[in-house]
């Protein structure tokens, strides 16, 4: 990619909410580049050749060379030693990517197809679908991973449909994101970069770039993804036709460390969320099936991860954009999830539109303002269903969260629904815990004093089948976190969505963490406790008790199922605290 004169035109920028934001901005809008032009197809038919026109994207891609290195989004393993391996490492624990093997894939690779074949049978109208305005904002990213995004918008994206993309540098102090990065944009058409002022968080910063946007249509990206063939089309012909529709990708994974594209064409994943406020994937719910008449209609989904969604710019502004009294990173996208459709939008994924995203290895940077953000949100859309998240994270009653009568403000003036409302008829399929006063918290055993259930919950191998422990009580919630359900009764470990409930064998004595029943579904039996009201947790299926035994060879304890006694080894009470 040839780097060309600098044509830039600084401006001054204004951020819409009178923050003291002034932005400098590049804006190169003449065309220039020698990039090449590639004809790979046959000759179309006539009729294709006016659509292959309207489709003609911003640049094309440079020719395939499928030897080059990740080419078609296949797994980059190189055999490093010596120097070469460090800088590999260094470049991992710096950002959390394997930023050495990105900086050795082409900036313009092409990835594999994996869309649903239906999806290429989907035909547009081009010149009638609205046009976009791509915000991607970024901090201290890495240069190949930011720049092979911004390619990508350039090289997917129909020309006609693309108004700009809007870089926002959320006051990163790496130097190659200031003069370096600025040159080599001012060789790109149609991208503009803008700079805060100060650390603004994503919220503010994307706000920041959605303010000089001209097109219809805002998509936000993160500033580590690619986009597969077909992805903006979906998006806006989607929102042509509900202009109250956000719209989402399909995220499709790209490994942090051999940057291969993991995608599929069967069904996609929809985002829901857990009592911590955590945001979780799920598979698409039956009813949600029934109502769609083809695999490549629209998805309803409950929430969003994120980072990658489409809303027509005025109605962004109808629902108040984001809330911008949160900061750096978390919780605005179950806030924003939450508005949409309690204030009568609808959220959806539309399966033929793929991004890929770099997930990283553990988050690059501190991510401490998120339990916050998490409070706003909560305190604005939960209604008394707050009350399950905080009890199941002791701290968000204690954090300061700043004002948000401005947000309930925009709530009742949206005359936007109950949060009861959305569980119900947004995300049925919830758990929704009853929390009963002494039924939830800590399990503490009356005879093994201090020592609480226990269950060690590998989030990232969603591990189920593991046996439950007894550990000294902390009082935090999180592993030490369970609830029973007088109505079923099972006993929810309930930080895991779709929930962990303890089940009891009777051969091994063992109380074990399983995926709970289908809300709605019978209770299985082995399931089902009686937690009477002297303290004996009862095991139906076993006609045991749990009793809290020590395992002194392996300096362990555990809950196990014993013969019923009157031990106080077999009392339990739940405990709930708040900690500072
Ligand atoms: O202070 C900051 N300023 C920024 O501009 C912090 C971050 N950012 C930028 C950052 O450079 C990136 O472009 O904001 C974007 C998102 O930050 P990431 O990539 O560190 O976040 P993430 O991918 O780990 O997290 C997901 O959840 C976030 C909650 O606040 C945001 O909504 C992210 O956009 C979102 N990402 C996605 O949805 C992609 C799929 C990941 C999942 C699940
Ligand atoms: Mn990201």
């Amino acid at each position: 990619m040839a780097i060309c004169g600098r044509r830039s035109q600084p401006k001054l920028v204004y951020f819409i909410f009178g923050v003291t934001l002034v932005g400098y901005l590049i804006l190169s809008k003449h065309s220039s580049g020698d990039v090449s032009v590639t004809h790979e197809r046959e000759a179309p038919t006539e009729r294709e050749a006016g659509d292959d026109e309207l489709k003609k994207p911003v640049y094309q891609k440079p020719p395939l060379d499928s030897n080059s290195l990740g080419e078609l989004g296949r797994a980059v393993k190189l055999n490093l030693k010596g120097e070469a391996k460090k800088e590999e490492e260094e470049s991992i624990s710096k950002h959390q990517i394997n930023i050495y093997v990105s900086d050795k894939l082409s900036l313009h690779r092409r990835l594999p197809e994996i869309w649903n074949p239906l999806c290429k049978d989907l035909k547009y109208d081009y010149r009638s679908l609205p046009t976009t305005s791509v915000v991607i904002t970024f901090y201290n990213e890495a240069w190949s991973t930011l720049l092979r995004t911004v390619h990508s918008v350039l090289e997917m994206s129909p020309d006609i449909l693309l108004k700009e993309v809007v870089l926002v540098d959320d006051y990163s102090d790496r130097a190659h994101l200031k003069e370096p990065l600025e040159r080599y944009l001012s060789g790109l058409k149609k991208v503009r970069l803008i700079r805060a002022t100060k650390r603004e968080g994503l919220v503010r910063a994307r706000l920041l770039g959605a303010s000089i946007t001209e097109g219809d249509v805002l998509t936000f990206l993160d500033c580590h993804c690619e986009c597969h063939e077909g992805w903006l089309e979906p998006l806006l012909h989607r929102i042509k036709e509900d202009p109250s529709a956000v719209v989402c990708p399909v995220i499709d994974v790209i490994h942090w460390n051999t940057f291969e594209y993991l995608g599929n064409s069967g069904e996609p994943q929809i985002g829901g969320f857990d009592w911590r406020l955590v945001f979780t994937w799920h598979t698409v719910p039956e009813n949600e099936q029934k109502r769609r008449r083809s695999p490549v209609d629209v998805i309803r989904s409950p929430t969003m991860a994120g980072g990658l969604f489409a809303i027509k710019k005025n109605y962004f502004h109808y629902l108040g954009t984001y809330d911008t009294g949160m900061e750096v990173w978390g919780g605005e996208n179950l806030e924003f999830s939450f508005r949409i459709w309690q204030c009568g939008g609808s959220l959806e994924v539309h399966p033929c539109s793929h991004v890929g995203h770099v997930f990283p290895k553990k988050a690059p940077y501190s991510r401490s303002k998120a339990l916050a953000n998490s409070v706003r949100a909560a305190e604005v859309w939960m209604d008394e269903y707050k009350e399950l998240y905080y009890h199941r994270n002791t701290h968000a009653r204690l954090e300061t969260f700043g004002d948000v009568t401005e947000r309930l403000k925009l709530k009742e003036r949206l005359g936007c629904k109950s949060f009861k409302w959305y569980l119900e008829n947004i995300y049925p399929d919830i758990n929704v815990p009853e929390d009963r006063p002494g039924m939830y918290g800590m399990l503490k055993s009356q005879g093994m004093a201090d020592y609480c259930f226990d269950y060690n919950h590998d989030e990232d191998k969603e591990t189920f089948g593991g046996r439950v422990t007894l550990y000294l009580c902390h009082g935090m919630g999180q592993n030490q976190f369970f609830e029973y359900s007088e109505t079923d009764g099972e006993l929810h470990f309930n930080t895991i969505e779709p929930g962990g409930c303890v089940v009891g064998d009777n051969v091994s004595a063992y109380l074990t963490m399983q995926l709970c029943k289908k809300k709605g579904k019978p209770v299985p039996v082995d399931h089902k406790f009686v937690l009477r009201p002297d303290g004996v947790l009862y095991h139906v299926a076993s006609q045991k008790c749990v009793q809290a035994v020590e395992n002194k060879k392996e300096e362990k304890r555990f809950p196990s199922l014993l013969p019923c006694s009157d031990s106080p080894y077999q009392k339990w009470v739940f405990e709930h605290r708040s900690y500072r």
